[in-house]
This record gives C-alpha cells, sequence and structure tokens, in this order.
C-alpha cells in the first residue's frame, strides 16, 4: 500500500486556491513567515512502533482492523505517514516487540520510505516467554543480582540491534518500584539501579546517548524508582555526558508545570528529548494537543527560546518522538493529528516576540507579558504548517487524503480484520 506523488499532487491542486487564500492572509502580517515555514519542513517528529495498532486498555482493546502484524509492516504504516506529511521520518523500535531478523533488508525498507531508526526502546516491564527470571519484583532495582544482570544484559542487546540499524540512542524507560510502603529499600532500589544503567552506560558506543524516562506512578503505586525529572537527572548526571533526561507528557503528577521542567533540564544540558502525548488524569497516551494545547505551546515556547540560548539546533539536537496510543481513534489518523498538533505548537513558538516578552519580565508587567505568549498562541499557523507540507512534497490535509483513498480499507483489505500488533 503506497501513497504516489500522482495523489497527492491531485489532492494539493484540488485545495491549492483555498490554501493560497488562507496563506496570504497570514503572511500579510507575520513578517518572518518563510523562515518559520522552513523550520517546520525540516522538524522531524518520530513515530513509536507501538503507536500503530489500537492501544486498548487493560480493560479491553477494540481493533480497527489493517493493523501492522510485523516490523515491515509498521514501517510500511509508517512511511503512509511520511507520504502525507513528511514530518514523520523516523521510527522508533521497541524490543523485543519489534526484533528485526533481516538488518540488511529492514534496512532497505525502512530507507525506501525515507525512514531512520530513532531511539531504541528497552523492555524490562514485562516478563518474555523465554525468559529465565522474572521482573516482578523490577528489573535494575532488583534485590537479585542476577535479576539486574539479565536486565542489563537485554539493554545492551537493545543497543546492538540498534547499531545495525543506525539508531543513535536508548531509552531506557523502568516499571521498577513498589506498590506498598516497606516493601523496598529506596536507597538500595536506587543504588541498585544505577549500578545497572552504568553497566549499560559503558556498553553505548561513543556517538550514542542514553535517555532516562522518568514517570510518577503506574504500574507501582507505592514508589516509582525513576519517579520524577529530579530522579532521572541524578541517574544521567552520575552517569555521564551521554545520559540524559527524557521528558513523557503523560508521566507527571496532576498540574505538573512541564514547561519549567523543561526549561531547567535545558539550562543544565540534560534535556534529551520528548514522548509527546497528552493526558487529563495520568499517562492517558491521548492524542497530543487533544486536551492541553496552550501547556504544549508553552512547552515549546521554552524549547525555542532554551534551545536559541544554548546554540542548539531545533529539528536535531533533540530527540522528538510521539508516544500515544488508544482504543478509539484509527491510530494512522491519530498520529497524523498528534504530528500537526506539534507542529502547530512549534510554529506558535517560534512567533513569540521574545525582545517583547524580556522587556515585560524585567518591568515586572505580567499584564504585557501574557498577552505576547497568548498573541502567539491565538495566531492561526495551520496555513504556515500546509504551507511546510506542500513545500516539502506531502499532501495539503493529510486526513483528508487519507480518507479520500480510503487507506484504512485497502489496509484492512491486504492485511485481513483481526490484526493484533505485536506490542503493548
Ligand atoms: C511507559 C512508556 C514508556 C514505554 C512506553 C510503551 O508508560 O511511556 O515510554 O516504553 O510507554
Ligand atoms: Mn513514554
Ligand atoms: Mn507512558
Amino acid at each position: 500500500m503506497n501513497i504516489d506523488k500522482n495523489q497527492i499532487a491531485e489532492h494539493n491542486q484540488q485545495l491549492m486556491a483555498a490554501h493560497q487564500r488562507r496563506l496570504s492572509q497570514v503572511i500579510d502580517y507575520l513578517p518572518n513567515a518563510v523562515n518559520i515555514v522552513q523550520k517546520l519542513v525540516d522538524f522531524q517528529v518520530a513515530i513509536p512502533s507501538w503507536a500503530l495498532g489500537t492501544g486498548g486498555t487493560r480493560f479491553g482493546r477494540f481493533s480497527g482492523g489493517g493493523e501492522p502484524r510485523n516490523l515491515e509492516e509498521k514501517i510500511a504504516d509508517i512511511g503512509i505517514l511520511h507520504a502525507l506529511n513528511r514530518s514523520s521520518g523516523a521510527i522508533s523500535l521497541h524490543i523485543p516487540w519489534d526484533i528485526p531478523k533481516d538488518y540488511a533488508a529492514i534496512r532497505a525498507l525502512a530507507e525506501e520510505h525515507g525512514l531512520a531508526f530513532d531511539a531504541m526502546n528497552s523492555n524490562t516491564f514485562q516478563d518474555q516467554p523465554d525468559q529465565a527470571l522474572s521482573y516482578k519484583f523490577g528489573s535494575m532495582q532488583h534485590v537479585d543480582k542476577a535479576v539486574r544482570r539479565q536486565a542489563v544484559e537485554h539493554n545492551i542487546e537493545v543497543i546492538k540491534h540498534g547499531v545495525e540499524l543506525g539508531s543513535k540512542s536508548l531509552t531506557v524507560w523502568l516499571a521498577d518500584g513498589s506498590s506498598f510502603p516497606g516493601q523496598l529499600n529506596f536507597r538500595k532500589a536506587f543504588q541498585n539501579t544505577l549500578e545497572s544503567l552504568q553497566e549499560v552506560y559503558e556498553a553505548l558506543p561513543d556517538d550514542w546517548k542514553m535517555f532516562v524516562e522518568y514517570k510518577a506512578f503506574e504500574p507501582n503505586f507505592y514508589s516509582t524508582t525513576v519517579g520524577d525529572w529530579g530522579q532521572s537527572l541524578l541517574y544521567a548526571s552520575k552517569l555521564g555526558e551521554k545520559a540524559y533526561t527524557l521528558v513523557d507528557l503523560g508521566h507527571h503528577l496532576p498540574n505538573a508545570n512541564i514547561e519549567q521542567i523543561v526549561a531547567l533540564l535545558l539550562m543544565e544540558g540534560k534535556l534529551g528529548g520528548f514522548h509527546f502525548n497528552d493526558s487529563k488524569y495520568g499517562d492517558d497516551d491521548l492524542t497530543t494537543g487533544s486536551i492541553k494545547p496552550y501547556q504544549l505551546f508553552l512547552i515549546f515556547s521554552e524549547l525555542v527560546e532554551g534551545m536559541d540560548a544554548r546554540g542548539m539546533e531545533h529539528a536535531k539536537d533533540l530527540g522528538w518522538m510521539i508516544d500515544a496510543s488508544h482504543n478509539l481513534k484509527d491510530p494512522l489518523e491519530d498520529l497524523l493529528q498528534s504530528v500537526e498538533a506539534i507542529l502547530i505548537a512549534y510554529a506558535q513558538a517560534l512567533l513569540v516576540d521574545r525582545a517583547a516578552l524580556q522587556q515585560a519580565q524585567a518591568a515586572n508587567d505580567v499584564v504585557r507579558a501574557q498577552e505576547v505568549l497568548q498573541e502567539a498562541f491565538r495566531t492561526d499557523v495551520r496555513p504556515l504548517v500546509a504551507e511546510a507540507r506542500l513545500r516539502a512534497g506531502a499532501a495539503l490535509n493529510p486526513i483528508q487524503l487519507f480518507r479520500q483513498q480510503d487507506i484504512r480499507g485497502k489496509l484492512i483489505r491486504e492485511r485481513g480484520t483481526k490484526t493484533v500488533a505485536t506490542g503493548l
């Protein structure tokens, strides 16, 4: 199932007149628009292999059909996304859900679709059928050294897969923690985890980064051994310069000020990357920007300011990934919406009048500071995002084209209605 250039060109032709009208209005009052469009063209967001199937909850899973059944089909799905928006040019793999059998063939397939291999993810939060020791009471924190060793070896194996594919980073998320007071000695759990992470870090190639992802709770409900950005930053600092903190937007306690966390991690040179999603309650993994688009904008506002201050390249120097999947929408449509929301927030953040904001801050002019931020947030930048797609050879309206071409229907006919992607 491929989208060809003619289908995109025809679709764009149909929408062109309306697009040009909307674009010229925006360009009229945004002198910087051309600059912003190029930045949007350059910005790529990695798609997680595990978001291509219906996510489900622990109460049930309602498949829409035509889901990818293996790594090849996952790559094909991301190829569809990338053809539609030209902003999804990377895949993030989760091992062992995505074990590549033939590296050369997988690399060639990804290349055919214009996809790079983003961060590799390890998994010590589930027991696998062929596994000697159980992770029921944790992996890297475990009281038994043999379990810790097994978790370390798994991570080293994940790095090896990544090296073969051309990935440059490893994301470690640990479910380790406890559900009842007294179950764990916090300091020992931390020290065991640090020691295990150090062993993995030793095996990291020189040009790789290690992302330590934190999460407040779930599956453990009393303590989590990498529970917040402070703990992640402690591990990352002790590990060394190749280790960074990864911020998953859904992994905070309610009302946490994520934009402030981002600003400080950036200031310390320890922000590694993102898992974008949205949430109302916890790690809901909803479509990015679907619940709190202002928060997403504020995060990007800190990113743009902080990255510029450190001379970092927006598109290259952090890991941009989505980590959203759920029960209701077509996963491909959902991912198109997430990528669009990320680009909108990024474009709005690029619009913030930094000099005016600094002046307002220096004068304690709270009203003016809010005006400056909201002026950018309330600007409709969608024509700029669409223009970036047009220039990159993508569709002006990816979801509309996805539906017009009945891509889901074609995938169902190709793969069947009862497909289960390997993963969660
Ligand atoms: C944990 C998490 C982590 C995992 C993914 C499947 O909640 O965010 O990134 O690897 O979900
Ligand atoms: Mn995540
Ligand atoms: Mn999560």
